[in-house]
Formats: C-alpha cells, structure tokens, sequence
C-alpha cells in the first residue's frame, strides 16, 4: 500500500541530484574557517535577503535561539504571537539558554500588527522586564502555512524600529511565502534584523539553517553557535545540499501549494471534518475534526492504519503538510482514506476495530 507521509515537509529525502552536489562538494573545517562550501552557502543566502553576512547552523530551533540570545539578555521580554514556533516548540529554550521572559500575544492569522504591540512595551522603571526584541513568524506554522502581509510586516517593523526594539524573523518556511506572494526575500529581511532560512523544510536538504543579518550580528552570532556545539567541521556535505536546494527547489513550492489546496478541497467535502480553505496559502492544511465523539488524535490513529500519517495538533486540529516527497495521487488517495477511518471510527467507536 502507497503510505502519504504528511506529518512534515522535513520528512524529504534528499533526490539523487542532491546527493552528487553533496557528495563533489570541496571541504574544509569551517570551525577554522576553512569550508569553500558553507562560505558560499553563506554568501548565497546573504545575497537573496539583502544582508549583510549568513551563518550556517544545524537547525532551525538553533538559529532562532541565537538570534534571541544576542538580541536579548537575562531579565528581557521578547514579545512574539501565541502560537509561534518559538514559544511552543523550542523546548523552553528561552528561557532554558537566554534567561529571557516571553510575552506572547494572540492573533486571529499570526501576524503581529502594532495594534497588538500598543502599550505593551515596559517603561524603563526597575519594576519591569526590559522589552527588547520581537519575534515574528512567516509562513505561520502554527496557524497553517499563513503568510504575513507584506505591508502589515512592514508596519510592524517601523513601529518596532520606532520603540527602540530589534525584530527577529523565524522564517524557517519564508520561501513558502515568496513563491506564494511574490514578494520578494529582501523585502521580508528588511522588515527585521535577523531572519532564520531553513533550508531542511520545503526546500528539501537534508540538514541546515541560516541565519542572516549585520556582520556585526553574525558576528556575535558565531560565538553563541559555537558555545551552543553548533560549530561544525566539514560541514560543506550539509551546506552543498542547501545550495542545491536555493538553486533547483524554490519554484517547485508551488507545486506543494497547489497540491495543499487541492488536498482541503476535497477534505472539506467530508462529514464529520472541516477545513477552511480560504486559509490555505501554502503547504500547511489544519484538519478540525467535528465529528461528535471522535478525537483528532483517535483519526490520524485510524487514518494511519490506512497509510496517510499527519499530526494531531490539538485535540480537534490535525495538520497536513505537502513537500516534493508526497505522490500526486495523494489528491484523491488521501481524501478516500480519511473517509474510510472516520467510517470506521463510527462503526467502532474508539478505534475498537475487531
Ligand atoms: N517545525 C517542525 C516542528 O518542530 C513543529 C515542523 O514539523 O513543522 N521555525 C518554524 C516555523 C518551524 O516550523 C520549525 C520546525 C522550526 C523553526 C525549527 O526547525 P528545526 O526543526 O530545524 O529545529
């Protein structure tokens, strides 16, 4: 049986033509300095957003802790939105490496506009936590692969430059977001001082992040990946796959847009699920499951019995995420599937399939 693995676009493997930039990559210790590979990977990356120097590190959670551990220092507050990767899925890391206080904020779409900062900046008295840095996110995660609007970003970081704070932006997925919009990377990288690039998501490589901003930020940077044991010796095999990737794979992400798309489309025609198709923008699709009686976690069990794996998200969300690895027949496949496991989560309630 065909399995559609759609719990992640950093479950992909990397395509034969991959494997050969990976395997004829020249190689040095970029601990020393020395890697040709990770210093173009480097350069490449810092010429597409428009800054001024990258850095190449293991993960995406490492470069974002970087860039809140040099924007901001023990007894901070970081303001970013509820939902963001950062204050979810880091495991505490702020708190854990930086010592920083979080002040997350809600959003209906994940976009933090300065109506929503307003008044949450603290006075400089000894009472508060300084306020120091604010963390976007785009595409959004958490709130299913929404991208923020450009003019919205722009208003935010204007806003931001305007209170004295330094942005952040995690934008592990942001060519999701440039292939969707047309917006271009440096008009997001403008908005904040540092962006996180994953190149292990969409984009397909095996391994890697990049963070860019100042040479004096990446400077500072490399201090904190390297005390973090994220300095790597000969890690031009993992930079050559994300060059390959910037070079061959950003167009195709509409492939996995459209594919996202079409995948709500026919889910949204199910009893018992439902999803808001106006909200998919790009490769992430949130499942909410109605059916009376019927948990997210007991569907993707059953649906995952019938080969299509996802994540639960919540007790009534699942997430569905399309990558170059999913089969184009998942457009009808998975629809079927998910069909046939809320049949039989009714006909055997909590999953007591005989
Ligand atoms: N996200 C993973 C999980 O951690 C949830 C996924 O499957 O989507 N920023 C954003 C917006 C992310 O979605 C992720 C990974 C990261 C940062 C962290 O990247 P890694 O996994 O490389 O540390």
């Amino acid at each position: 049986m065909q399995t559609y693995d759609l719990r992640s676009d950093t479950v992909t493997r990397p395509t034969p033509e991959m494997k050969r930039a990976m395997v004829e990559a020249p190689l040095g210790d970029d601990v020393l300095g020395d890697d040709p590979t990770v210093k173009r990977l480097e350069a490449l990356i810092a010429e597409r957003t428009g800054k001024e120097r990258g850095l190449f590190f293991p993960s995406g959670t490492q470069a974002n802790q970087t860039a809140v551990h040099v924007q901001a220092g023990r007894g901070d507050e970081v303001l970013l939105e509820r939902r963001s990767h950062i204050f979810n899925y880091e495991a505490g890391a702020p708190a854990a490496l930086s010592g920083v206080q979080l002040h997350p904020i809600d959003t209906a779409d994940g976009a933090l506009r300065p109506s929503h900062l307003e008044g949450r900046v603290r006075p400089v008295d000894a009472h508060f936590a300084q306020t120091r840095l604010v963390c976007l996110e785009n595409t959004h995660n958490g709130h299913g692969g929404r991208i923020y609007p450009i003019a919205d970003m722009e208003a935010l970081a204007r806003w931001a430059r305007d209170h004295g704070l330094a942005v952040h932006l995690d934008g592990a997925r942001l060519f999701n977001a440039v292939v969707a919009s047309g917006v271009e990377p440096e008009r997001w990288a403008a908005c904040a001082n540092t962006v996180s690039i994953c190149l292990s998501k969409g984009l397909g490589a095996p391994v890697g992040t990049c963070l860019v901003g100042t040479a004096e930020t990446i400077q500072r940077a490399r201090w904190v990946r390297k005390r973090l044991g994220g300095g790597m010796r000969q890690a031009g095999i993992l930079a050559a796959a994300g060059i390959h990737a910037l070079e061959h794979h950003v167009e195709r992400l509409a492939d996995d847009h459209d594919l996202a798309k079409e995948l709500a489309a026919g889910l949204s025609e199910l009893d018992g699920i439902a999803v808001d198709i106006v909200r998919v923008e790009t490769n992430i699709v949130l499942v909410r499951v109605e059916a009376p009686g019927i948990a997210a976690a007991d569907l993707v069990r059953e649906v995952g019995e019938l080969g299509v794996r996802a994540f639960d998200v919540s007790p009534s969300e699942i997430r569905l995420v399309t990558h170059m690895d999913v089969p184009r027949d998942a457009v009808r496949e998975v629809p079927r599937r998910f069909e046939a496991a809320l049949r039989g989560l009714r006909d055997h309630p909590k999953g007591g399939r005989v």
